[in-house]
């Protein structure tokens, strides 16, 4: 375990305030679209980059760029904490573990530039795609801030909103907190709730918004994002309603979800990249002001398939939650990571163990993690490339004997997203299924030699487009 002095070296950069300042520190690996591009063309295009992308010529929308893809992989992850990719994990681990920074409240911000109010407030103004062919309105995928009223702590969320119309949106509320904190509002008596739905600001942000574990009673993500970002964060004050927002963020549209009745919506698109649920019964918002930059605001997307954000932006703060449990263990982790090729249901353990026996606890505690995403558990050695589903494979097919290699457990929890899973009769969506742990590590019984893979001479030194 590294002591914290030794995170806080690591954490080398002053991390940038505002998601424009972040695109132009990271500009090595932003890809820039100048040439004018067609709404309808960018997911598509989007889901070809494997980093960062930013389109600044949108045909339909001439006054808004747009950015995507900004946490997909282990070198981005480590640009949003301001850290070398090889520090990223163990330092989004440690800091989760420190108290919330919370906020620092300011009067007014880069976000106050334009105020959109009343009938002016329209979010079909902004550069919102749609994601597939299925989709049946433009789909939003912001960053949600809500309050719990109880407590005051700002709890946030990424779920998607169906953009329906003008001043209307469905809502697709699948974290059980939002649930908990509408029935809170619901309880005093309310018949709305006060929604801020935050686009564009930097992506430790909305590492953190997707959180997912207990905290309800001591912080919300929100008064977290300072911690992990190891720097204040400005807030300032809604136009029309009684919440804070980020003050660099590019645009926030403020609404009200009415809390009595929900509409069914059809075919969303699931990150296992089927349209699962096939339906929900959502609640609806009504847009109340729409606040932002004056140059050119950035809208971020997050292009939901086949393999984008939408995979690994959920589960980054899992693997730092496992980080901490595998390590409490007394396992040496080298990575935990939720492939984004993985369909948002499996998780590859990248460790190595001090004896015999320690490889089953590993394997059960990923199973039995509280989110719906390990129903397949990999665990690999160091040498094996994680980045690399055919190095992945090949570790299983070489290194696992499935008489004693692998776990199965019957009838556990299942997700809505899983077209495998046995749906539950008269619990919507909710669905059972089986779990695999599958331990392809080296093994500590054989002969260590054994393991040890065959490589041309000068494999990795000489590249082939050298000689092209
Ligand atoms: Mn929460």
């Amino acid at each position: 375990m590294n002591a914290p002095s030794a995170i806080r070296r690591s954490s080398n950069r002053v991390l940038d305030a505002s998601l424009r300042e972040y695109l132009q520190t990271n500009a090595d690996i932003v890809t820039r679209i100048t040439k004018p591009v067609r709404i309808d063309d960018i997911g598509a295009l989007s889901a070809q980059s494997d980093q960062p992308i930013l389109f600044e010529n949108i045909v339909e929308k001439p006054g808004f760029r747009l950015t995507d893809i900004l946490v997909k992989n282990r070198r981005s992850q480590a640009r949003a904490l301001g850290v070398e990719p090889k520090d990223y994990l163990k330092t989004l681990a440690y800091r989760l573990r420190q108290p919330p920074r919370g906020f620092k409240n300011v009067k007014s911000g880069p976000v106050k530039e334009v105020i959109k109010l009343g009938a002016d407030a329209d979010w079909t103004q902004l550069p919102i795609p749609f994601h597939t062919d299925k989709d049946g309105a433009p789909y939003v995928t912001a960053m949600n801030i809500i309050k719990d009223p109880e407590t005051g702590f700002y709890n946030s969320c990424h779920a998607g909103t169906h953009a329906v119309g003008p001043r209307r949106g469905l809502v697709s509320f699948v974290t059980p907190h939002s649930h908990v904190i509408m029935r809170k509002y619901r309880d005093m008596g309310a018949e709305y709730m006060p929604i801020a739905f935050v686009m564009g600001v930097p992506p430790a942000y909305e590492i953190m918004a997707n959180f997912s574990g207990l905290h309800m009673d001591s912080w919300g993500e929100m008064e977290m994002v300072g911690t992990i970002m190891d720097r204040d964060v400005e807030m300032v004050p809604c136009e029309t309603l009684d919440l804070t927002v980020p003050a660099e963020a590019e645009i926030v549209v403020e609404g009200r979800i009415k809390l009595n009745g929900r509409t069914r919506v059809g075919e969303v698109t699931s990150p296992s990249m089927y349209h699962l649920p096939h339906f929900e019964e959502l609640p609806e918002v009504e847009i109340t002001a729409i606040t932002m930059r004056g140059d050119r605001p950035i809208y971020r997307n997050h292009q939901t398939t086949p393999a984008t954000d939408h995979q690994p932006l959920p589960r980054l703060c899992h693997e730092a939650v496992l980080y901490n449990r595998l390590t409490e263990i007394g396992l040496n982790v080298k990575d935990v990571r939720f492939p984004t090729w993985g369909a948002a249901l499996s998780c590859i353990l990248q460790v190595t163990v001090p004896r015999e026996g320690f490889m089953n606890d590993a394997l059960m505690t990923t199973m039995g993690a509280p989110w719906l995403n390990t129903k397949i558990v990999v665990a690999v050695s160091p040498d094996t490339d994680v980045d690399d589903p055919a190095d992945v494979y090949h570790a299983i097919a070489t290194r696992c004997d499935p008489s004693r290699d692998v776990i199965i457990v019957n009838n556990t929890r299942g997700s809505p997203y899983d077209p495998s899973a046995k749906p539950l009769e008269g619990h919507y969506p909710w669905r059972v299924v089986g779990k695999m742990g599958i331990d392809a590590t080296a093994k500590s019984r054989h002969d260590p030699a054994d393991f040890e893979r065959a490589w041309p001479r000068n494999w990795g030194k000489v590249k082939l487009e050298d000689y092209l």
